[in-house]
C-alpha cells in the first residue's frame, strides 16, 4: 500500500527554544490518519530533543543525512546505529544541497541508501534536475539516471522500503514550483522506470514532491496521481502552514 508522507526538512534552522515551540504546535494538532505519515527532520544536534518531545504524538522523526560508515574516525559524522539508538525512523539522502554543496555523488548516495536499508531505517532518496538540465530537455534523463545509480546498488527489492522525493533543483528555496503537470510527468516517469523491473513495488512506492511546496500550492500538487506527499522546506518551519499541507494530503 502506497503511503502518503508529509515531511518537514528543517535544514539548518532553529534553536532549542524555537524547535520546542514549533514542535508543540505540530504535535498538538497532528492528525492520526491511516496511511498518512507526518515526518519532521530537524538538524542532527536536535534529534534527541525532538524524539523526546514527540513522545506518543503521531509524528515520525528523520535525519537529514547520515554517514555510510558504521563507526570510527570520521570526525563530524554520525552513524545509522546512532540514529537507531535515538529512535529515528527515516533519513533524507541525496538532497540537492548535499549533492551540490558537499559533493555527494550518485554512487555515495546509493551507498548511503544501501546502508540505511541494512540498518532498517527508511531512506528518503532525493533526485532532481537543475534548471540548465530542464531547459536542455534532459529532466527525465537526469532523474532516471539518479534513480538507476541506486537501483544498481540495492536492486528493485530495495525500493520496496525506499521513499523517493523528486525535488527539481531550480525550485528549492527559490519560491519557484514545478507546475503540477510538470511534477506529475517526472513522478510518473520514475514509477514507470521502476515498473519495468517490478510493477507492484513501483505501484507501492511513495514519491514525494519537494521544491517550494507550501500551503497555497500543496493541494493542486497532491491531487496528481503519482504525487504521494511532500518534502517541505521553508514552509515546514511554520506550524500552521505545515499542518495545512498535512490536511491537504490526508
Ligand atoms: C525545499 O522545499 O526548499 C526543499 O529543499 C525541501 O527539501
Amino acid at each position: 500500500m502506497r503511503k502518503t508522507i508529509v515531511a518537514g526538512n528543517w535544514k539548518m534552522n532553529g534553536t532549542r527554544e524555537s524547535i520546542k515551540t514549533l514542535l508543540d504546535a505540530i504535535t498538538d494538532r497532528a492528525m492520526k490518519i491511516d496511511g498518512l505519515v507526518t515526518l519532521v527532520c530537524p538538524p542532527a544536534v536536535y534529534l534527541s530533543q525532538v524524539v523526546d518531545q514527540i513522545a506518543d504524538a503521531p509524528v515520525a522523526v528523520g535525519a537529514q543525512n547520515v554517514s555510510e560508515q558504521s563507526k570510527g574516525a570520521y570526525t563530524g559524522e554520525w552513524s545509522l546505529e546512532m540514529l537507531q539508538d535515538l529512535g529515528c525512523k527515516y533519513v533524507i539522502l541525496g538532497h540537492s544541497e548535499r549533492r551540490s554543496l558537499f559533493g555527494e555523488s550518485d554512487e555515495l548516495v546509493a551507498e548511503k541508501v544501501a546502508a540505511t536499508l541494512e540498518a532498517g531505517l527508511v531512506p528518503v532518496l532525493c533526485v532532481g534536475e537543475t534548471l540548465g538540465q530542464r531547459e536542455a530537455g534532459d529532466a527525465l534523463v537526469v532523474v532516471n539516471s539518479q534513480i538507476s545509480a541506486t537501483l544498481q546498488r540495492i536492486g528493485i527489492e530495495g525500493f520496496a522500503s525506499v521513499v523517493v522525493a523528486y525535488e527539481p533543483v531550480w525550485a528549492i528555496g527559490t519560491g519557484l514550483t514545478a507546475t503540477p503537470g510538470d511534477a506529475q510527468e517526472v513522478h510518473a516517469a520514475i514509477r514507470a522506470q521502476l515498473a519495468e523491473k517490478d510493477a507492484i513495488i513501483a505501484d507501492n512506492l511513495s514519491i514525494l514532491y519537494g521544491g517550494s511546496m507550501n500551503a497555497a500550492n500543496a493541494a493542486e500538487l497532491l491531487a496528481q496521481q503519482d504525487i504521494d506527499g511532500g518534502l517541505i522546506g521553508g514552509a515546514s518551519l511554520k506550524a500552521d502552514e505545515f499542518l495545512t499541507i498535512c490536511a491537504a494530503a490526508a
